[in-house]
């Protein structure tokens, strides 16, 4: 680790702030020193990289490519100054040169490249591959604009856009020294030249890609990795020869799409949009960064035939599908290697996970669109795709309907999540109940072609980021308890905890700390929205992407169940209750959008109504993002993690409040499955529906309005969302949605199926709040117990299990 002093750095920032900006430090704004101990923070890190980059090579160590279209960063400031040891002495610095470090680190806008849980993992296990020091880069698009900014106007979610690279620009390392050359359209034809075939491209448009580095710092050492967020230029910035001619528009043509390949980020979230313009996206990062890959490995070793051995690809979920057909290109049409030859080293150094079993979000393409954007690639998916199904149909005897099921391309359509499996050497879903879905529905065909190559990961999270750092008074006490701060890098150390659960003295400390940080995120919150929380009700949070599936309306439900029991007897309610949403919905989502409506049309409702004073609020933070998070989480005693059972693939959210003390009201989903494993039905508020009721019910045919002619209290939330509330506004639109429609389409997330015993789920919560002990006895429990779910554990598991690399902290 670099070792300096605040006067040292004080010494060095000041000047990086003079070069940057020509100011002194009183001249600066708080952005300025931002960048400024940005800049000065790269430097060092840049030192550090090219030292692990050198390493990798003398050492001849395997390399991990993780691509991904998403990369949700967060802030960067704190983390790589905390990774590197130097978080004390750099506030100490800050505050020298005459500033607040808390409003410095605000200073840096979120790097907002992705829209949930895909995105936000990946940022997850950039840190810990650093951390576990494998040599590993990360790929996607420098978008020009993240995720769109949410504001709420009169209810309604307006979105604005994020250029988030003002000031942000200080952690990327230019390196157009790398730039690759993409090729779109046009026509392809084969040629014999000297005996070998050469592809001719005519009409393509080309487009620069080139790279700009964010350095990836890990926990307490040198090792740092980085991600590479490709930027796409013309090759020039007008085509004279087109120009002249007078066609104007035309010779603007390659311009107007390089730029419009790094414009924006799909803000949709399991929903995927069969456009060209997300195709050329998806190509524009999976040519630059395999074409980079094979160049810099034959650089190093000369050939091509220990590729595998040397480098492996792990594609998160099927958005870089494409890297298979691109290195058969490259390893055909360039080095002149043989089908077979190339895909054995294709099939040894790609894996693909799995994030969704949602059926809408199993990308499938129109034959055309491939066609057209990539037809040389068009042409060697045809090919795996016939290899693929004489394979399949020879497996299954030519029995059609499974043939079908297995194809890549079919119906003029070529279906992502198939090519990824024949040409993957392993596939893996994000949670024990997730995997077994792909294992026996999903993928069941293929599975059985190969069982081998279907495997579980269970998803982590950064859990020096998601507790130790954003939760410091918690952090302060599990080192105490404790002994050291080995928990840091060994999360598992936290089980160390369980001696102290029957500690008054800890359990009283315990809940201190959860109310300072009640008493914090009441006062963020006032800053940001005016709005005033009572630090003495219980904090009950569901904050993720608004979908369908994970039932936001269902806990809107019980609100309203809340609501009218207050109306018919003010006393009802023993336990004054916060309820916080944070959700961002895609733009294109009609339903989405009108549950954030609802969820501000109650609030306004139940925030206006005396009866509620002080014992019922409903608030819906604007904008929810990692450094909302952040805020917002460690200040959660209730995390609601209630998607209908079988559709959540993991949720990582969960885990992340579990790690901060939040007791979990959820069902048997995701990775809540695990935590079940080990907190029992004690140590968690557990209902609803498993996984295969809920395959059953459908099957036998469900009727949700038999539950609501049945259920009186049930009856009255849904005739008050029909109604509205006192702005006027009607939902009778997310009414009908639940009672009415064909063919298994009304309440298809089955709230009411669940209703009931959510709201005796939440009548056990209130009761158990009142035990104070219990409470937090059950808090620390959960502490206790979440180092399974730390991104170190599950990043060993893809070095152990899928990449066959090397790693420290073992
Ligand atoms: C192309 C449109 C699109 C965009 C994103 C389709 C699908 C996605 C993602 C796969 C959706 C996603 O973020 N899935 C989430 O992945 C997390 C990390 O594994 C899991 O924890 C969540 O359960 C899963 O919903």
């Amino acid at each position: 680790m670099i070792q300096t002093t605040p006067e040292c750095m004080t010494k060095e920032i000041t000047a990086k702030l003079m070069i940057h900006f020509g100011k002194t430090p009183e001249e600066a704004n708080v952005s300025e020193i931002m960048e400024a101990c940005a800049f000065w923070l790269r430097d060092k890190m840049a030192i550090h990289e090219v030292h692990t980059r050198k390493d990798t090579t003398i050492h001849g160590l395997k390399q991990v490519h993780y691509l991904s279209l998403e990369f949700l960063m967060g802030r960067s400031l704190m983390k790589n100054a905390y990774n590197m040891g130097m978080l004390k002495n750099l506030e100490k610095t800050i505050k020298t040169l005459g500033f607040e470090p808390a409003e410095v680190f605000e200073a840096e806008p979120d790097a907002a490249l992705g829209n949930g849980g895909l995105g936000r993992l990946a940022a997850c296990y950039m840190d810990s591959l650093a951390t576990l020091e494998i040599p590993a880069v990360g790929y996607s698009i420098c978008y020009e604009l993240g995720i769109f900014k949410q504001a709420i106007k009169n209810g309604e979610q307006i979105e604005l856009p994020d250029p988030w690279r003002t000031a942000s620009d200080s952690w990327l390392l230019p390196k157009s020294g790398e730039t690759q050359e993409i090729l779109f359209g046009g026509t392809v034809t084969h040629e014999i030249v000297d005996g070998r075939r050469k592809i001719k491209y005519d009409g393509a448009t080309k487009v620069l890609a080139v790279p700009n580095d964010m350095l990836i710092t890990g926990y307490n050492t040198n090792h740092t990795n980085h991600l590479r967020l490709w930027n796409a230029r013309a090759t020039k910035p007008l085509d004279m020869a087109l120009f002249s001619k007078g066609e104007y528009t035309k010779a603007l043509e390659e311009r107007d799409m390089a730029e419009s390949i790094c414009k924006v980020l799909y803000p949709n979230d399991n929903h995927p949009e069969g456009k060209t313009l997300r195709m050329r996206q998806q190509y524009f990062f999976v040519s630059a960064t395999c074409q980079s890959v094979v160049q810099k490995h034959l650089n190093a070793y000369g050939t091509l035939a220990n590729f595998a051995e040397y480098n492996v690809f792990q594609i998160n979920d099927t958005h870089p599908t494409l890297v298979i057909p691109e290195l058969m290109r490259i390893f055909m049409d360039i080095h002149g290697m043989d089908w077979d030859s190339a895909w054995r080293i294709v099939t040894d150094a790609v894996a693909y996970t799995n994030h969704t079993v949602m059926w809408e979000a199993l990308e499938r393409w129109p034959q055309s669109i491939i066609q057209n954007t990539v037809p040389r690639i068009w042409e060697i998916i045809v090919e795996i795709a016939r290899r693929w199904q004489a394979k399949c149909s020879e497996f299954y005897h030519g029995d059609m309907e499974i043939v079908k099921n297995l194809a890549i391309c079919w119906d003029n359509e070529v279906r992502m999540a198939n090519l990824c499996i024949a040409g993957g050497k392993a596939v893996n879903g994000v949670s024990t109940l997730h995997s077994n879905i792909l294992r026996t529905d999903v993928f069941k065909y293929a599975c059985q072609m190969n069982p081998d190559k279907f495997k579980n990961v269970t998803n982590g999270i950064d859990h020096r980021r998601w507790m130790s750092q954003i939760n410091p008074g918690l952090d302060a006490l599990v080192k105490e308890l404790l002994g050291s701060d080995k928990y840091l890098t060994h999360a598992m150390d936290l089980q160390k905890l369980n001696a102290f659960l029957d500690n008054q003295e800890v359990l009283d400390k315990l809940a201190a700390i959860k109310y300072e940080n009640k008493l914090k995120l009441c006062k963020f919150v006032k800053d940001t929205q005016g709005i005033e929380l009572n630090p003495n009700s219980l904090f009950d949070v569901q904050a993720k992407r608004l979908h369908e599936y994970k039932r936001q309306l269902m806990n809107v439900l019980h609100i309203i169940t809340l609501y009218h029991r207050l109306k018919d007897d003010p006393n009802s309610m023993k336990v004054p209750r916060t309820f916080l949403f944070g959700a961002k919905a895609a733009p294109g989502y009609v339903t989405a959008k009108r549950i954030i409506q609802l969820i501000n049309s109650l609030a306004h409702h139940i925030n206006q109504d005396p009866i509620c004073q002080g014992k019922l609020k409903v608030v819906f933070l604007e904008n929810y993002r990692v450094t909302l998070a952040e805020a917002l989480i460690p200040a959660a005693e209730i995390s609601e993690q209630i998607s209908t059972a079988g559709k959540e693939a993991s949720g990582t959210g969960n885990m992340k409040f579990m790690i901060n003390g939040a007791l979990t009201v959820g069902t048997l989903d995701g990775a809540n499955v695990e935590m079940h494993d080990v907190l029992g039905d004690e140590n968690m508020f557990l209902f609803g529906l498993h996984a295969d009721e809920v395959v059953k019910l459908k099957k036998d045919g469900y009727n949700p309005r038999s539950i609501y002619e049945s259920n009186a209290a049930l009856k009255r939330c849904l005739d008050q969302i029909n109604t509205g509330f006192n702005d006027g506004i009607s939902y009778s639109d997310l009414y009908g949605d639940l009672l009415n429609g064909f063919g298994g389409r009304a309440d298809q997330y089955l709230l009411l199926a669940d209703y009931d015993a959510y709201i005796k789920a939440q009548d056990r919560i209130a009761e158990t709040y009142l035990d104070k002990n219990k409470w937090n006895r059950m808090s620390l429990k959960n502490i206790a117990e979440a180092g399974i779910f730390a991104a170190d554990r599950a990043v060993g598991e893809y070095a152990d299990n899928i990449w066959n690399v090397g790693h420290r902290l073992g």
